[in-house]
């Protein structure tokens, strides 16, 4: 071995790893729950307010895998309404990950998906790893997408599918990190390792109603603590 080899060999073992870049975007139709998600998974809050993103907004994260693999997450979250817009090519450029977003109380935002997709599809050169999110699975009681046609879509188009709560936070942070560490060819999570990363379920305290408006509303037990209800 050279000199000069021995030293770019000494250079390279010095020199820190730089986390790996990951750019992900989020797409789906408007209301289904993209900015929730990303704003939960950078943020760990979420808000009901509904404020639609235009154009597109950049957001990051950095995230460990299991092994201790360190990962910079740049996530585009594209506003709903840029699938008929003239910049959805400027948002996608360069995409790794695509993460299409349907609301599982909304049958619309599922069907849109394919539109979605064949879009992207058509933009990009190469064709990036996708993923399909149903958000919104504290509604499951409201729920309108039937299952079978999920599963249907995700095997006819070869994608991976998971549900997560912006919401209560369930799954967001397992379904990223489960993501990921397949796109990046590392075993899927295994159960143990999914628990680790779900949240708490976050449970909202409502203050129980006034006593004139209890006695309106009929016999109520009496007690001193505020009702819990989980929404
Ligand atoms: N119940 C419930 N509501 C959600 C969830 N995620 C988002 N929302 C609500 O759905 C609306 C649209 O969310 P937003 O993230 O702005 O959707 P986007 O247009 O896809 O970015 C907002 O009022 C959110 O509070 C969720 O997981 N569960
Ligand atoms: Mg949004």
């Amino acid at each position: 071995m050279s000199d000069s080899e021995a030293d770019e060999d000494v250079a390279t073992a010095a020199a820190p790893t730089a986390a790996k870049e990951i750019r992900v975007a989020f797409v789906g139709e408007p209301s289904v729950g993209k900015t929730s998600l990303i704003r939960r998974l950078c943020y760990d809050e979420f808000s009901r307010q509904y404020v639609a993103t235009v154009g597109a907004d950049f957001y990051m994260k950095r995230i460990s895998l299991p092994g201790r693999k360190e990962v910079t997450l740049k996530l585009t979250d594209v506003g709903g309404l840029e699938l008929r817009g003239s910049m959805i090519d400027k948002y996608l450029f360069n995409a790794d990950m695509i993460i299409l977003v349907y609301d599982i109380t909304n049958p619309t935002s599922f069907d849109y998906m394919s539109n979605w997709l064949a879009i992207v599809l058509g933009l990009l050169e190469s064709a990036p790893f996708f993923a399909v999110i149903g958000n919104k699975c504290d509604l499951e009681h409201q729920r309108a997408v039937r299952l079978d046609k999920t599963n249907q879509f995700v095997a006819d188009h070869n994608l991976i599918s998971l549900l997560a709560s912006a919401k209560t936070g369930e799954s967001v942070d397992a379904c990223i990190v489960d993501l990921i560490s397949r796109h990046l060819g590392l075993p899927p999570l295994t159960k143990t390792q999914k628990e680790q990363h779900q949240a708490v379920l976050k449970v909202e305290l409502v203050p129980s109603p006034p006593e004139n408006v209890k006695r309106k509303i009929g016999h109520v037990h009496h007690t001193k603590s505020s009702v819990c209800c989980i929404q």
